[in-house]
């Protein structure tokens, strides 16, 4: 059986409602991030990053990295064919998740949930965050556009959608404002029963989400 390392509210958020989109059957392994459980030697063996999520597939070799672990579900899993047949539409796929795990997860959020990794004077940390704030609201108008009318990033339900799902999620935990495409997005996923399932499991309700965004 496979095996996925995740923080409830975190990123791993993302990979955990395409496991359970996918009807895949997982042992959940919490890290407790927090009290710093991902730089223990245990996990540290399992992921040398010493980041969440980590998946441990059935051959025991490790896979990390948000939009890789994504792609690899999506591509290789066919019960929930959560993946697209057309090459460009894959692409865009790819790029969307890149661009979402990397800018905006990386370069933004982090700066807000992260700040003393970005400085260590306590002087620098408030503009760190507005720093953060503004490279996320950049990137959700790039999103915005990249979702242009359509109700999901591939026109179908993918994989990417959790991913982008995610960052929504966060913005609505920081009071980021999300534009239009990026806020229907965000309420068509919260409408989603697995998606429902996988919030209340990592401790929140899905009723009180989606409120001001
Ligand atoms: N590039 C990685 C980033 C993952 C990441 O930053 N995860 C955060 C939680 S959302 C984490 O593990 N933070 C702990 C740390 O960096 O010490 C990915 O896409 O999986």
């Amino acid at each position: 059986m496979m095996k996925f390392y995740m923080t409830p509210g975190s990123c791993s958020t993302g990979i955990h409602i395409i496991l359970e989109e996918l009807e895949e059957v997982f042992e959940a392994h919490i890290v407790n991030l927090p009290a710093g459980d991902n730089f223990k030697p245990d996990y540290m063996a399992i992921n040398p990053k010493a980041t969440i999520p980590a998946l441990v597939r059935d051959d025991g070799s490790v896979l990390t990295e948000v939009p890789a672990i994504a792609y690899w579900l999506g591509r290789t899993r066919r019960r929930g064919k959560l993946w697209s047949g057309d090459v460009e539409t894959e692409t865009r796929l790819i790029e969307a998740m890149t661009y979402i795990a990397g800018t905006v997860h990386g370069h933004g959020f982090a700066r807000i949930f992260a700040t003393p990794t970005f400085s260590r004077n306590e002087a620098d940390q408030d503009s760190v965050r507005a720093l953060g704030r503004n490279i996320v609201m950049k990137g959700f108008a790039i999103l915005n556009k990249m979702l242009d009318e359509r109700p999901y990033l591939g026109g179908d339900f993918t994989v990417a959608d959790p991913i982008l799902f995610y960052v929504e999620f966060w913005a609505d935990k920081t009071g980021i404002p999300l534009p239009a495409n990026l806020a229907a997005h965000y309420q068509r996923m919260l409408a989603r029963p697995v998606v429902q399932r996988v919030l209340r499991e990592e401790g929140y309700n899905p009723a009180t989400l989606g409120q001001s965004v």
